[in-house]
């Protein structure tokens, strides 16, 4: 039977029943995500008509500048998560350091990591932006925080997903039973169910690329998007080409209509060689949620699923979508590196 227009509280309640141990922990967290959600996207909604657009001035842990809708969004979640008793730490693009749980609070078994808002410089031009999450279990025993509870690999992940504030704000998640999406319907503030286990196509015809970027890259890259770009109708060639420059927007649309997303190695920036992406709050997430769907996710060589992070805030090659797609480019760049 169809759950077409179901609220997303009884998708969860569903999901959890599949799941006979659940204790409802988890149905509780991502509920008050899907209310810091909702909050980011009321504010995102009338940014054009109050002082919120422009920059604070500061400067972030990734040494772009922090604009203020940005630090609304990450302390918007931060201050609703802290107190829900349900998680033992969290970890943003936006913070320096891993955020504990301040001890007048209860702590939980989960990790959340999140980019609060993606794409972010994108605002001011009233362009799709995102918020992605991605929810671990704590390995280790007790109340204290390892670093490994943090740094754990993307296969490990119970759950992601991610909230898009477009012309309609949606959500889209898995608990590794499917992926599904859900529309914000704003008269009654509730997401419905408008995207029912979605399945990503086995091949696309778009690929999306910062193609401004291409006197950083090297051989083997160009090759890629030579393959992409060669005129040869028979196989299915050249693909059209899209980028937004909001990750959460173009790995939306690569979903639905199938393709590639890629933001490959460059040498734009010495201090970031492997590109801009980072594993844990971006590449991770989207990697499972791909996955559910049928898709594929790499660094060039690897599963960006089995990719262990050295560090919060690392930064990998990500070649995202269509499962054939993926696979040409992975075997493009072996042949190269030949
Ligand atoms: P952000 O999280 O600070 O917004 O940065 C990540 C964004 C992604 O959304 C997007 O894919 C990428 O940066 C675009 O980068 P570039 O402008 O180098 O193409
Ligand atoms: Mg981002």
């Amino acid at each position: 039977m169809s759950k077409f227009g179901m609220t997303v509280t009884e998708h969860l309640l569903s999901q959890q029943r599949l799941h006979p141990d659940a204790t409802g922990a988890f149905t509780v967290l991502l509920s008050e995500l899907i209310v810091a959600a909702k909050i980011i996207s009321k504010e995102a909604r009338k940014s054009g008509l109050t002082d919120i657009l422009g920059f604070t001035g500061d400067i972030n842990v990734q040494g772009e500048a922090v604009k203020k809708l940005d630090e609304f969004a990450n302390t918007s979640i931060i201050r609703r998560m802290s107190h829900l008793g349900q998680l033992c730490a969290m970890v943003s693009e936006e913070s320096a350091d891993i955020i504990e749980i301040p001890s007048k609070y209860q702590k939980g078994n989960y990790v959340l990591i999140f980019d609060p808002l993606d794409g972010s410089s994108n605002i001011d031009a009233n362009v799709n932006i995102g918020t992605i999450f991605s929810i671990y279990k704590k390995v280790t025993p007790g109340e204290q925080v390892a670093s490994v509870d943090v740094l754990q690999p993307g296969y490990r992940q119970v759950a992601a997903g991610y909230f898009l504030y477009g012309t309609s704000t949606m959500m889209v998640y898995t608990t590794g039973d499917g992926l599904h999406g859900f529309t914000l319907y704003p008269a009654v503030g509730e997401f419905l169910l408008s995207h029912e286990n979605i399945r990503i196509p086995e091949r696309g015809s778009i690929f999306s690329v910062n193609m401004g970027y291409t006197n950083y890259w090297d051989e083997n890259v160009k090759a890629v998007v030579d393959h992409f770009t060669k005129a040869d109708p028979e196989k299915g060639l050249p693909y059209s080409l899209r980028y937004i420059g909001s990750l959460v927007a173009d790995f939306h649309r690569t979903l639905l209509y199938g393709g590639i997303f890629m933001y490959p190695p460059d040498r734009k920036d010495p201090k970031k060689p492997h590109g801009k992406l980072r594993l844990t709050c971006e590449c991770a997430p989207l990697a499972m949620l791909v996955k559910q769907a049928g898709g594929m996710a790499t660094d060039g060589e690897r599963d960006i699923l089995e990719i262990e992070p050295g560090e919060i805030h690392q930064r990998v090659p990500l070649y995202i979508g269509s499962a054939k797609d993926v696979k040409t480019v992975m075997e493009i760049l072996k042949t190269e590196r030949k």
